[in-house]
């Protein structure tokens, strides 16, 4: 079935631009490998870019990057089987796997380890890691990013591995500007001829949310918008109730609260933003802009008081697993894209950049034929997951979120509520939708090997309650 998306895009650009996009495509085999520059963003939410709609955000090099090239507007990662999303968030991306055909090793172990477990598996075939699909492909590779919860057999595998541990407070708000630093420097000093591959991951807009002061300066509580779903407490227990992350709120979540955190997040945005500024110009000084796809990423979305949570340990539209995605290059088209697309989409993406086979374990789409206009198969539904307890699939106007543990059901119809407020799923005239649903989660959970039940046998009360024993972590953000 063709997907609204493609029809969209399609009818803007097909009929005059495909044999142009063929040409461009052809015409590239020629030129030089072009480089790419991979920004992968902590915890930026899908609507933390003011040109994708929030304007109170200033963000003018993600603006222009967005008016360059295209922007998906439903861009998720599958998941988590853990409270830490990052982690299989990078690792599904490194790997081009599914969140339920991630390698069976813990994926936070040093390359060698890694390899030593993969010693009866294929490179390529069973197994393998993007920064080695691109060396062995000519590039040279280069991360600099954060280490904790990332994909670290990847990491190792880089030609040059700059990485940090978590910054100490008083660090956090030269995070931008030391990640960005580092990329200047290895573009201005690098002694090869070889096309690069560059992974910046810094660790931000993650809390603690501390920008340098000017970025702080720019944005008032009182400026802020609460979100359209923000609740106190979440209404029933989602089986994530106080994790970390959702400790960094005290509860209820008070009005002033949300609105202090999320200036603090929008300052760090901002400070990110302006700090790739300066990359983009260093591109520019060397000549090297027009032949570099840039690609911007989060690595997962993030609730901050939307429906009472303040995590990514949900599946909610404003929540966990909805990202920004937004690429940029040689031959790439302007414009927006609705198609449905997972992140770990980019593995093959950045192959066919690169002109570089797909290795087979890579279970993504590239991402090329949208980006250049050409028809293409789109994902008629998207599914995702967290532990035991959450699964998710939505379609073009419809999402089902089904909460096995507590028997609790939510229906939503994203065309006529983008923000999850009305569960529709107890109507008697949605039962057949609700049915319909369910049926296709059960597919998508069949599809992705997902083992998870639907239902349990003896659930457990959804009625849930604030620990009064529990202090919020003093997060930064509750002064
Ligand atoms: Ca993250």
């Amino acid at each position: 079935m063709t997907h609204p998306s493609y029809r969209q895009l399609a009818a803007l650009f097909a009929l005059a631009l495909s044999g142009w996009a063929s040409f461009a495509v052809a015409a590239e085999t020629r030129a030089p490998r072009p480089n790419i520059l991979f920004i992968l963003a902590d915890d930026h939410r899908a609507d933390g870019i003011a040109a994708l709609g929030n304007p109170r955000l200033k963000t003018p090099t993600l603006d222009k990057l967005v008016g360059q090239g295209v922007s998906f507007s439903r861009a998720y990662i599958m998941g988590s089987m853990e409270g830490a999303v990052c982690a299989p968030s990078r690792c599904m991306m490194q790997t081009g796997r599914s969140l339920f055909h991630l390698p069976p090793t813990n994926l936070r172990k040093s390359y060698p380890e890694f390899a030593a477990a993969m010693k009866d598996k294929t490179e390529g075939a069973d197994w393998a890691l993007l920064p080695r699909v691109m060396r062995a492909n000519g590039y040279a590779t280069f991360h600099i990013g954060k280490r904790g919860n990332e994909c670290v057999p990847s990491l190792d595998s880089y030609d040059l591995d700059i990485t940090h541990n978590d910054p100490k407070p008083e660090e956090r708000a030269r995070s931008s500007q030391v990640h960005a630093d580092g990329v200047i420097d290895y573009l201005r000093n690098r002694k090869t001829d070889k096309p690069f591959f560059i992974y910046l991951a810094p660790p931000v807009p993650h809390d603690p949310r501390v920008a340098a002061p000017e970025f702080m300066h720019l944005y008032q509580p009182a400026d802020v918008l609460l979100p359209a779903s923000f609740l106190p407490v979440h209404p029933f227990d989602n089986g994530e109730m106080i994790v970390r992350d959702e400790q960094l709120a005290p509860w209820p979540r008070t009005p002033d609260n949300i609105r202090r955190q999320l200036a603090d997040y929008y300052a760090c945005i901002t400070g990110l933003d302006h700090h790739l500024g300066r990359v983009m110009d260093c591109l520019k000084d060397l000549g090297q802009l027009t032949n570099t796809y840039i690609i911007f990423a989060g690595d997962n979305g993030l609730s901050l008081g939307e429906h009472g949570l303040m995590g990514k340990q949900n599946l909610y539209e404003y929540g966990g697993m909805h990202v920004p995605l937004v690429i940029a290059g040689p031959g790439i088209q302007r414009g927006q894209s609705d198609a449905f697309v997972y992140l770990y989409d980019l593995f093959p993406t950045i192959c066919d950049f690169a002109r570089a086979p797909v290795p087979a374990a890579a279970e993504g789409q590239s991402l090329l034929p949208i980006l250049t206009g050409r028809p293409a198969k789109q994902r008629d539904y998207l599914f995702t997951a967290y532990k035991d307890v959450q699964r998710a699939v939505r379609t073009d106007r419809w999402k089902l979120i089904r909460y096995p543990q507590v028997d609790q059901t939510q229906l939503f119809d994203l065309q006529n509520d983008p923000h999850e407020l009305n569960n529709l799923a107890a109507k008697p005239e949605q039962a057949a939708k609700v049915k319909e649903m369910l049926a296709l989660l059960a597919k998508a959970q069949k599809e992705c090997d997902d083992p998870a039940p639907l239902t349990v046998a003896n659930p457990k009360p959804a009625k849930w309650s604030p620990p009064d024993n529990l202090p919020a972590k003093k997060a930064k953000s509750d002064s």
